[in-house]
């Protein structure tokens, strides 16, 4: 079994940023040697500390909605993967370079008269301000490579026009809790499927695959996985996958996340269930 998981908003507390409520199940599915793989907006430079501290540090991850996947040694073929970098992990690149997605965002701003402010556009104040994040953890998301997060100061015929612009490029417009994401053709679903494909690859069977995500951006994720659960959000956006193995949790967050995992742990390995966390 695998498990996919969207980090803000899901295992992550949308305020605090806290994953406390969660702890009992991560130490469970690490027991079961269920790999929980994040799957997340936020860049590879934020990922490799916090799944250290969330004793996440044998699983994959995939960082900046589907652009960029993290890969420790178990899940990497010995002859066709390069060597690890120096953190233990082989880094592959699955969307577009940032460099190109800056570019073509200052042409459609300038040709479309659109009013948007990008992340690198923000003073770090006014980004640990917007986002509740911490100045170290602030600087970390400023280091992207494969995404440009914004914020969106149009209407929405503008909207409309800037995405078809993007879209003309390659590139993506996918929402997030706070932010609109720009990326390149890949998203969480395509990186999802590309790791469920590894892995059936390496071990010679299909695992079964959940997904947990609360915001629009998920909603690519929760459509390639078997089960899913969509953890109801703080923000008000509506996420509707075309899922049928589908559990709306009635709690936000990580109490949320425990609550979905729990519905379909519960429902398919119930015998399996350690009585203590
Ligand atoms: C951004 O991502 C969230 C996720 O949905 C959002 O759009 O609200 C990213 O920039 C990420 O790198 C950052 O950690 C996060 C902080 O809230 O915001
Ligand atoms: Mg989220
Ligand atoms: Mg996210």
């Amino acid at each position: 079994r695998l498990l996919f998981t969207d980090l803000d908003g899901s295992l992550l507390d949308h305020h605090s940023y806290d994953w406390s409520p969660a702890r009992p199940w991560l130490a469970r599915l690490k027991r079961l040697g269920v790999p929980v793989i994040p799957v997340t907006s936020k860049t590879r430079s934020e990922i490799v500390p916090l799944r250290r501290a969330m004793g996440l540090a044998d699983t994959p991850f995939i960082a900046e909605n589907g652009a960029v996947a993290g890969l420790p040694p178990a899940w990497c073929h010995a002859r066709l993967d390069r060597g690890p970098g120096p953190d233990g992990l082989v880094i592959k690149t699955l969307g577009v370079d940032i460099g190109f997605i800056r570019k073509r965002l200052a042409v459609w701003r300038e040709r479309l008269d659109v009013a948007f402010t990008t992340m690198s556009e923000m003073s770090l104040e006014e980004l640990t301000d917007f986002t509740g994040l911490a100045e170290p953890e602030a600087r970390l998301a400023r280091m992207r490579e494969g995404s440009e997060p914004l914020i969106w100061a149009d209407d929405d015929d503008g909207l409309v026009a800037f995405r078809e612009g993007l879209e003309g490029d390659g590139l993506r417009l996918v929402r997030g809790g706070r932010f609109w994401h720009v990326t390149g053709e890949s998203h969480k679903g395509s990186a999802v499927s590309w790791l469920i494909e590894r892995f059936q690859a390496l071990r010679g069977s299909r695992p079964l695959s959940l997904g947990l995500g609360d915001g629009p951006n998920d909603i690519a994720m929760l459509e390639s996985v078997d089960q899913a659960v969509v953890i109801r959000g703080c923000h008000g956006l509506e996420v509707s996958p075309k899922q049928p193995a589908l559990y709306r949790s009635e709690a936000t967050g990580p109490a949320g996340w425990a609550e979905g995992v729990a519905y379909w742990w519960g429902r398919a390995d119930r015998r399996v269930i350690p009585a203590e966390a």
